[in-house]
């Protein structure tokens, strides 16, 4: 007999139909108020589960009795607990490597797009309002040449480091539990303490990943001690950051600007005084959100949890321990 799997977000039909092969497949598109019965009730015989972007809680853990494999279409794993998971038995799968270089690029793109005041100058020209000669009132800060202080030096945060380095004649600050060896002697960037990097850095670069020790991890005694002319760029998750804490060092100007992917709370409300802030570029969260790259995401998270349900959890598994509870 198959498997019992469920499918809680939208895939391409191709992948969708590799886990039909292998799987007897229930589909959620999402989980919400409406189809939460439903998708207890699957919960409770599910093997395996795949998807993306919904907090699996420790009360869905309880139902899933059965439960051998969760697999994630994100390399975030914050919307699980691993350490119940663990114990429980249960692998976690996420999907390292293939959004890499487009998160960079989306890191990149806000570093530019913030600097550069590029969508406010876009908005103007489509406003009618490019009248005369851009004057300085509109001029933006240089990239090229500057520091870059990058918090967390793991896969994203070297290829933003490279890019910095390589393409902008940066130097480059990190900060990280580890010394990163390739960053130190590939791209010259120096290890330093969390002070050193706020204070020295003309850009200040989050891609930690999200856990209790990092939430509020930048608040109002680190974004005073950032350069007035310094911009906060976050292409990680919203609760590294005190938002609170942010707007108003943007609005006080405390720091020149922010370049967000990410937010506290996902969809930022239309009502947040960050979208009234000219010196903020707001993006929804589409660190990884190219076709090629989304696709890649999805065969691989497949393949993992094919992989983790024939008990091969050799390749990204988050907590392959887990194999050693009895369940
Ligand atoms: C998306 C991400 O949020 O991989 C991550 O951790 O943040 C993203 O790529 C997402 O989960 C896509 O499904």
């Amino acid at each position: 007999m198959k498997p019992n799997v469920i499918l809680y977000k939208e895939i391409p039909d191709d992948q969708l139909a590799r886990l039909q092969s292998h799987f007897n497949l229930t589909y959620f598109d999402g989980i919400n108020d409406a189809n939460r019965p439903d998708f207890i009730r699957a919960l409770k015989e599910a093997d395996g589960i795949i998807g993306a972007s919904y907090p699996i809680t420790t009360d869905y853990l309880d139902i899933a009795q059965k439960l051998k494999a969760a697999s994630t279409i994100s390399v975030g794993v914050d919307q699980f607990s691993i350490s119940e998971m663990t114990e429980r038995g249960i692998y976690l799968m996420h999907t390292p490597g293939v959004l890499t270089e487009t998160t960079a690029d989306t890191i990149f793109t806000l570093i530019l797009t913030t600097a550069r005041r590029a969508v406010e100058m876009a908005e103007m020209v489509k406003a009618g309002q490019w009248t005369k000669s851009i004057g300085p009132e509109f001029y933006g800060s240089d990239v090229h040449g500057k520091t870059i202080g990058i918090l967390g030096m793991g896969r994203i945060g070297y290829a933003v480091a490279k890019r910095a380095a390589a393409g902008f004649n940066m130097s480059v600050l990190y900060y990280n539990h580890s010394v990163n060896e390739r960053a130190e002697h590939d791209l010259n960037a120096k290890r330093c303490e969390l002070d050193t990097l706020l204070t020295e850095s003309d850009f200040v670069c989050v891609v930690l990943p999200l856990s209790p020790e990092t939430e509020k991890f930048i608040g109002k005694e680190q974004l005073d001690k950032m350069k007035h002319s310094a911009f906060l760029i976050n292409g990680s998750r919203g609760k590294i950051i005190d938002e609170k804490a942010l707007i108003e060092a943007l609005q006080e100007g405390v720091i020149c600007g922010a370049g967000l992917d990410v937010f506290e709370e996902e969809p930022l409300s239309v009502k947040s005084p960050l979208l009234s802030l000219p010196n903020v570029v707001a993006l929804p969260h589409i660190g990884s959100a190219t076709h090629e790259t989304r696709h890649a995401m999805v065969v691989c998270a497949v393949d993992n949890l094919i992989a983790a349900l024939n008990g091969d959890t050799s390749k990204n598994c988050i907590n392959p321990t887990a194999g050693c509870t009895t369940r």
